[in-house]
């Protein structure tokens, strides 16, 4: 085994090396583990989490099934073992430096090698290394990791302060801990200790591979091109080359990209660790962009290092070469707020991303593929990785960066003050530089952000602003916690970013004004959290009336559909007030407030199956008037990030996907209203208006067609105009007011059909009822269907003689994608829709619209 690995790692090697190149061994096999003072031991997986080796083992139920997540809760509580014996090959023995490298510990663990302590970490966001050449032997190595009680260790942090820190996300009581919130003691993702979309499940173990290497003489360490200056001409870098030498020494090293030769360096470096700087030019660089404006494109950059012949390390590296910026420039109501991407204004389109369980390394790569591809494919071009989660895999970055997806990316803190004393400090600096230096060549990301929510929830220079937080504590204690916040968010960040990254864009916290106004006026400057749908049960028109200059979070709850509910429940918990149901709903006011929308816009639905259904068609058409809202009124605005595309386990929450990635009537919604083209009509002040967006960077010919028809299909009223529709931008292209266009007709009888053709094809539709729909007089109809055999699917054609109002198409116990779902099938039309599924037998066809759950 060990020979293959050295086989393939010499294969790797360059041809004209005769030197020892580094070597790798990987320990993720042969795992055992148990808990601290328990006999038996049991196999366990690496990267892994205790949870999830128990669950292998047969020890507890699983935690997503009904209430078990309550029987699990003793697991954070114990310390844990996990144990491992190895051998090391001759090869990888001989060489002069021999380091452990474990990517990730969650998260208080002593590590020993052959019973001699190594180190003590203690935070799950970095990783560890050791130098283990004096204590490693050719065979019998043993590897003990004692993990401690993240719950204890938290305790310990909550003692030593004194007094309780704001943390209302965080389920003690769930955990058995009564007013005990620890989470934010340790550098821990946050949602382990349970969210309002998330259980309580407090994890340990090793998240992500442990890896034995080996080295002689000089090693690169890290590579970094800093992108000076960035045009469609030229860019101007400078790669930064971080050597290890064991001994003063001389080198040679050249950068080349996409195999061209960049820039070459001889130099003699000491003993220790030097960077060594390549400055260099691109001429006509081909340049990165979001996918939905042009090619993300990306050069494979290659450092080689060598001593004379002797090549004794390599590098390889993907970049993207871009120019982006996020510009404030003061304006007549305030000052914008846009990220730029090679000089050109871009409306950023997207969603808060969550991790995708609470299991984090079970998450197959197959499953962030799959995501991020419905990402792209619903038109979305950025992503914001949220505050309480983990800065991700670097799979997730390398998909952004192929896929051409922005990313917002937060330092993890959300929703909680934090403490403050020097060992956190130094702890959180050296976090922030070890993924700022992991991350800062991607070009994926845009913008750095502070934090989430905390800036808001404490309002330090307003009163009566904030969540409450500040009243809880006395002046001295007031002062500690927000000069702790500074120090954190207006120092070792920005800080931290400014030395490894000058030119990357920093953002105290999400939302934020400006220094003293905290989240306050966000309409007019920075970026807005606009919850007052939902929270404040605002109408979905207020979207309107709450316009930001960036809109970062709004959403809209809805629960999974009946096959996900199927998973996780028995027959006698079909009710959404069920004991289970309710532990699958992590917000108190969920379903209230689910109910109070449902009413206020539909008919209450016949049953719990249709109550599902139309849950998603009420989140859907809700945040499709948000999201169509923000794109019509860019310039102003210039971002519309829903929350939130995912869900960690299977739950009731505001995602457009539920945990085993089916997408709900949202994400369906989200492919229409985020496409480059959008034709949105709406109504105000009795006047109906037909606004056009464009995010193309060029001008489209193209034909505008607007009719009002009955739900049998006769035409009342239309009009057809050519239009030219200016590259990013959004205009009123047509105004009238309702009245002409009904015609005498009730507006709860007919519908505003608005098409953007080009000459044979169409570019964008959208439909517009003049009633809340629970008015409208929706006739009784059939979906007629036919199917075609795809070759990973089949192709449906629909029609009905009537309008059908929300069509969700469901192959019964197959998992898939349509190419639409949840839309109006116009009274007259043909639809084709495709579906996509990698199963061999597809399920029988449902059919099911809005009318179809009315009691009569
Ligand atoms: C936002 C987020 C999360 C939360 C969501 C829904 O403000 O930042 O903290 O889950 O609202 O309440």
């Amino acid at each position: 085994m060990y020979r293959k690995i050295l086989i393939l790692c010499l294969m790797l090697i360059n041809a004209v090396c005769f030197g020892q190149k580094p070597l790798e061994m990987a320990l993720n096999s042969g795992w055992l583990f148990h808990k601290s003072g328990d006999a038996e031991w049991m196999k366990a997986t690496v990267p892994g989490t205790v949870h999830t080796d128990l669950l292998d083992n047969k020890k507890i139920p699983d935690p997503y099934y009904r209430n078990n997540e309550k029987q699990v809760q003793w697991i954070d509580k114990a310390n844990w073992v996990y144990q491992k014996s190895f051998d090391v090959p001759a090869e990888l023995m001989g060489m002069e430096h021999l380091e452990l490298d474990f990517k990730g510990l969650d998260t208080y663990a002593d590590v020993y090698l052959n019973e001699q302590l190594l180190f003590k970490a203690d935070n799950f966001f970095v990783s560890w290394t050791a130098e283990v050449k004096k204590v490693l032997k050719a065979k019998g190595n043993v590897l003990r990791l004692l993990f401690h009680s993240p719950t204890a260790m938290g305790l310990e942090g909550l003692k030593k302060l004194g007094y309780a820190l704001p943390s209302p996300n965080d389920q003690s009581k769930t955990g058995g801990m009564g007013k005990d919130q620890v989470g934010i003691f340790l550098r821990k993702p946050g949602y382990h200790f349970g969210w309002d979309w998330g259980p309580r499940l407090v994890t340990s173990g090793i998240w992500l591979p442990v890896g034995l290497k080996g080295w002689n003489t000089v090693r690169l360490s890290d590579v970094f091109y800093e992108q000076q200056k960035v045009s469609k001409d030229n860019a101007t870098l400078l790669g930064h080359v971080t050597l290890q030498a064991t001994k003063a020494t001389e080198v040679e090293l050249s950068v080349t990209s996409d195999g061209k030769l960049m820039a070459t360096l001889k130099a003699t470096v000491k003993a220790g660790t030097t960077t060594l700087d390549l400055p260099f030019e691109m001429l006509k660089p081909r340049l990165w962009w979001p996918h939905n404006l042009g090619t993300p494109y990306m050069y494979d950059f290659k450092v080689e290092l060598a001593q004379g012949r002797v090549l004794r390390d390599v590098q390889y590296k993907k970049i993207g070469i871009r120019d982006i910026k996020v510009i404030q420039k003061p304006d007549s109501a305030g000052s914008s707020f846009y990220v730029q991407v090679n000089g050109v204004p871009v409306f950023c389109k997207g969603a808060n991303y969550i991790p995708q369980d609470m299991f984090i390394p079970r998450v197959s790569d197959g499953k962030y593929k799959s995501l991020i591809d419905a990402a792209k494919t619903a038109n979305i071009n950025m992503l914001r990785v949220w505050g309480g989660g983990f800065y991700e895999k670097d799979l997730f970055y390398d998909l952004c960066d192929e896929k051409g997806i922005m990313v917002w990316q937060d330092f993890m803190f959300a929703c909680s003050m934090i403490p403050g004393d020097s060992a956190y400090l130094d702890k959180i600096q050296k976090e922030a530089s070890y993924n700022i230096n992991r991350l800062r060549h991607r070009p994926s990301i845009v913008l750095w952000c502070g934090n989430n929510e905390i800036d808001l929830a404490w309002a330090n220079y307003q009163e009566k602003a904030g969540w409450g937080w500040k009243q809880r504590y006395t002046d001295v204690q007031q002062a500690d916690l927000w000069r702790n916040y500074q120090k954190v968010f207006t120092q070792i960040l920005p800080d931290a970013l400014k030395k490894a990254l000058p030119a990357a864009f920093y953002w105290s916290s999400s939302p934020f004004n400006t220094k003293y106004a905290h989240a306050t006026d966000v309409s007019a400057h920075g970026d807005m959290h606009y919850w007052g749908v939902w929270y404040a049960e605002h109408d979905f028109t207020a979207f309107a009336d709450h316009v930001g200059r960036f809109v970062s979070e709004y959403g809209f709850q809805s629960f999974p559909e009946f096959a996900t509910v199927k998973k996780f429940t028995i027959a006698q918990d079909w009710k959404i007030d069920s004991e289970v149901m309710l532990s699958h709903q992590r917000t108190d006011i969920g379903n209230q407030r689910i109910k109070t929308y449902m009413d206020r816009y539909y008919k209450t639905p016949s049953d719990f199956k249709n109550l599902l259904y139309m849950g998603q068609v009420l989140q859907a058409e809700g945040m499709k008037v948000g999201m169509e809202t923000h794109r019509r009124a860019m310039p102003y605005n210039m971002g519309s990030l829903y929350w939130q595309i995912n869900d960690c386990w299977p739950v009731a929450s505001w995602s457009g996907m539920d945990y085993y990635q089916n997408w709900k009537g949202l994400h369906y919604f989200v492919k229409k209203a985020f496409q480059n083209l959008l034709v949105s009509p709406y109504v105000k002040n009795d006047q109906l208006n037909v606004q056009v967006v464009s995010d193309s960077l060029v001008t489209v010919q193209a034909k505008l067609s607007l009719s009002v028809t009955d739900f049998t299909g006769k035409v009342i009223w239309n009009k057809t105009q050519e239009v030219s529709i200016k590259p990013n931008a959004s205009a009123l292209l047509y105004t009238i007011p309702v009245i002409e266009v009904l015609k005498g007709n009730n507006k709860e009888d007919v519908f505003l059909a608005a098409k953007l053709a080009a000459k044979d094809h169409t570019l964008a539709e959208n439909v517009l009822y003049f009633d809340r729909i629970k008015n409208v007089n929706l006739p009784l109809v059939k979906v007629k269907h036919s199917l075609k055999q795809l070759k990973n699917g089949v192709e449906l054609s629909l029609s009905a003689n009537a309008l059908a109002k929300n069509v969700y198409l469901n192959f019964e116990g197959t998992e898939g994608h349509f190419s639409d779902n949840y839309f109006d099938l116009l009274p007259g039309e043909t639809k084709k829709v495709s579906f996509i599924t990698e199963e061999k037998a597809i399920g029988k066809l449902s059919v099911l619209t809005v009318r179809d759950t009315y009691k009569n």
